[in-house]
């Protein structure tokens, strides 16, 4: 199979459902083997089943991004199967929703522990075998709400900015040493981690959360997780080349307004 990641290994974490699975299938379209991780390990062997169905080459396997020891495991089996890793795409996430006077401190640490502790977990243990293959690519799944303030998201907003503080930092340990590091700020986007989100926005009411949360894209929608897989794609592949440090927004426009 040929195409813009051709001969690559990729690991996804996240990948049984959202922007992580559209992702793994289309790195995989693009030639790259893909190690799919997911929390839930029946979703990351259905991605990876459905990836291997269409030709590609895929290994499901279930890990916690906040537990170092399934993470090493995981990508261990990764790099048994399939050989060094290249592309290392920390998508898995979650969301959360309060403001600060009425976040739970539990909640709080469960969105550090995913968004953040999670993307270091998984580049720690994904980097060495980036240096042995001297070149690499990490992407770190950002978010808009990174970049300007969200009402009622504040554990969120917080993780996030930790996410893409942490991606400067990394890509400036690591370029000198052939790894690109990258955030991508999505919108929103239609997944599972969004729903809570615009149910609570809408007061219980998802359509009028979906409503209200479009008056923020001049766009005029919403994204879809091939607009995220896609910014993923270009940050992954070679035409990034000279790309590292950078958080590209996908967001219809949210972040001009
Ligand atoms: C969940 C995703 O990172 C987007 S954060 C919410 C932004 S907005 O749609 O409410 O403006």
């Amino acid at each position: 199979m040929a195409g813009r990641l051709t001969n690559k290994v990729a690991i996804i974490t996240g990948g049984g459902s959202g922007i992580g699975r559209a992702s793994a299938e289309l790195f995989a379209r693009e030639g790259a083997a893909v190690g799919v991780l997911d929390v839930r390990a029946e979703a990351a062997e259905e991605t990876a089943a459905a990836i291997r169905a269409a030709g590609g080459r895929a290994l499901g396997l279930g890990a916690d991004v906040t537990n170092d020891a399934q993470v090493r495991a995981a990508t261990d089996a990764v790099i048994a199967e399939f050989g060094d890793v290249a592309i290392l795409y920390n998508n898995a996430g979650i969301g959360s929703t309060g403001a600060v006077d009425v976040a739970e401190e539990d909640d709080w640490d469960r969105c550090f522990n995913i968004n953040a502790k999670g993307t270091f977990l998984c580049s720690r243990a994904v980097v060495p075998s980036m240096l042995k293959a001297g070149r690499g690519s990490i992407i770190n799944q950002g978010s808009v709400a990174a970049l300007v303030g969200v009402a009622n998201f504040a554990a969120y907003c917080a993780a996030k900015g930790a996410v893409v503080a942490l991606t400067r930092s990394m890509s400036i340990d690591l370029a000198p040493r052939g790894i690109r590091v990258n955030a991508i700020a999505p919108g929103t986007i239609y997944t599972p981690l969004m729903e809570p989100m615009l149910i609570a926005r809408g007061g219980g009411d998802l359509q009028k959360g979906l409503e209200m949360t479009l008056t923020k894209y001049p766009i005029g929608r919403l994204g879809d997780v091939g607009d995220i897989a896609n910014a993923a794609l270009f940050l992954a592949s070679d035409e990034a080349a000279f790309v590292t440090g950078s958080t590209l927004t996908a967001d219809g426009g949210m972040t001009s307004i």
